[in-house]
């Protein structure tokens, strides 16, 4: 399908894959599509959910890097639609590759850097983008380069960056000063970079609501963290491409929510601001979305606005309830900003803002990331002598 880069605030045009941000005023770009129904070769009958079943919506042309991403479960989760009063399913994103959602815009945005020529990649991250991009940088054998904010970055991320390859630099700062850094070293050094200010990658996360609508048809609404803006603007434009194209009628109302101690996106909701002001420390224990500067707040809130959504914010206690209600009472293991989403959701349906409707809520990284968190909130197995009787009495 045919496309051109297309920038958010002065709606200039670019036939140019080698840009990141708007040549003419900064701002942020999209990729914009003529669509063209004849060209989508997919149907959405349930079967083979994967980011590449939708390729003829994807914006590359050579054969991706790819770790057999997306297909992730769609779950009807009866404990939490009985207490949230609403039909709700949780779609685990921690179930791709590595573990997390970003695995869908990597595979995307690495093919593109192969396509374009690129030896490097490079991203800051608060884990999972570079998890995600040490391993498919490996994949398509190219370097990866990677700025986290020292100290704030779950184990199992730091793991999957150092093992696959990455060359992994911790900073005395925090996410939002790693972002600003990367960009600049990328622009010095010539590296690819896959923050999601890298609107190719956001094209390989909208594939969420592609199969959203595959496997259940179109919600009320979405509900999911965020952190830097970018998955829910992603997945927001997916679900306007279907609409464009005549095959979804209506959107659902994208919901997004941040933890207290990160939450710009929220503060600016309540305001009825389209732009944030930023948080100058954020702190929370979902790592991953302490983020005070989102680089997509523009295109998030649009999201919000545009769908009647809404944002929300949960303390840090909610989120630890949420994700211990998912682990124990659903079987789905996520990591503390995963279960934001549920969080926010259970919040919004005591508030009476939420009743009866269908919901997905989008749980964007595995359990298994952040072990030393559930260490903290679980605390650890007893120890006891290698006896039944010492067993017994401890069952
Ligand atoms: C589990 O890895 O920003 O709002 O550098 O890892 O699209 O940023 C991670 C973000 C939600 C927020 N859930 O998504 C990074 C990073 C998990 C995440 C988010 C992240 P965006």
């Amino acid at each position: 399908m045919e496309y051109l880069l297309r920038c958010i605030d002065c709606n200039s045009g670019f036939e140019s894959d080698y840009i990141y941000t708007c040549p003419r005023c900064g701002g942020l770009l999209e990729v914009h599509f003529f669509l063209n129904p004849d060209e989508i070769d997919f149907s959405f009958d349930g079967s083979n959910l994967s980011v590449w079943k939708y390729r003829s919506l994807l914006p590359v042309t050579i054969d991706p890097v790819s770790l057999n991403e997306g297909g992730t479960p769609l779950y009807n989760v009866k404990h939490i639609s009985d207490i949230s009063k609403c039909d709700v399913y949780v779609k685990h994103e921690g179930m791709n590759p590595s573990g997390s959602f970003k695995d869908r815009g990597m595979t995307v945005g690495v093919t593109k850097a192969i396509e374009i020529g690129r030896k490097a990649v490079a991203c800051a991250s608060t884990g999972n983008t570079s998890a995600s991009m040490a391993m498919y940088a490996a994949k398509a054998g190219i370097k990866a380069y990677v700025l986290l904010p020292a100290g704030k970055v779950a184990l199992g991320k730091v793991a999957q960056a150092l093992m696959h390859g990455a060359k992994v630099i911790s900073i005395r700062g925090n996410f939002d000063e790693a972002l600003t850094l990367v960009r600049q070293v990328c622009e010095e050094k010539g590296f690819y970079l896959l923050n999601s200010v890298n609107p190719f990658r956001l094209e390989g996360q909208k594939t969420i609501a592609f199969e959203i609508v595959d496997a259940l048809g179109v919600p009320d609404a979405v509900i999911l963290p965020v952190g830097n803006a970018g998955n829910i603007s992603a997945i927001y434009k997916g679900f306007v491409e279907l609409r464009e194209l005549g095959l979804i009628d209506d959107v659902p109302r994208m919901i997004g929510v941040q933890a207290e101690g990160a939450n710009p996106i929220f503060r600016a909701f309540v305001k009825g601001r389209r732009e944030i002001e930023p948080v100058e420390n954020p702190e929370t224990v979902a790592t991953a979305i302490r983020i005070g500067q989102p680089v997509n707040a523009k295109k998030a809130l649009r999201a919000i606005y545009e769908s009647e959504g809404m944002a929300v914010e949960v303390s840090d206690d909610e989120i630890v309830e949420a994700q211990k209600l998912l682990a124990a009472k659903e079987g789905i293991g996520v990591e503390p900003a995963s279960a934001a989403s549920v969080a926010g959701l259970i919040k919004l349906s005591r508030e009476g803002e939420l009743r009866g409707e269908r919901i997905v809520c989008i749980t964007t990284g595995h359990l298994l990331k952040d072990p030393e968190e559930v260490i903290k909130v679980c605390g650890k197995p007893v120890e006891v002598d290698a006896d039944v009787e010492a067993i017994k009495a401890v069952l």
